[in-house]
């Protein structure tokens, strides 16, 4: 991913903590973010944690429009605004399915 065509890039950072359910996990917990933007997701985690599009594993969507995979600790993944298309995306953790957060592209 060649980050330096973006001058717009929105990054959620995977907290500290998110393992356990009912600490704040995606942060910001509802992004937002224009077309032409970057949308970067950072483990700042100690444990493993994934970006994944949809509501849950039972979503028939799920993974559809983005899906990180497995992101260790200090990894990031990141994919254009343009490519997950306008709206409010529900996404959620595929390793703590109580991770779940929403990004808009508008
Ligand atoms: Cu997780």
């Amino acid at each position: 991913m060649d980050e330096s065509q973006y001058t717009k890039i929105v990054t959620v950072r995977i907290l500290e903590g998110s393992a356990t359910q009912g600490n704040p996990d995606y942060e910001p917990d509802s992004a937002r973010a224009t077309t032409d933007a970057l949308i970067t997701w950072l483990n700042d985690d100690t444990n493993i944690h994934t970006a994944t599009s949809g509501t849950g594993s039972g979503d028939a969507e799920s993974g559809k429009l983005f899906d990180s995979g497995f992101l260790n600790p200090g990894d990031k993944y990141s994919i254009p605004a343009e490519e997950i298309g306008a709206g409010e995306h529900a996404y959620y953790c595929q390793v703590h399915p109580f991770m779940t957060s929403t990004i808009t592209i508008e």
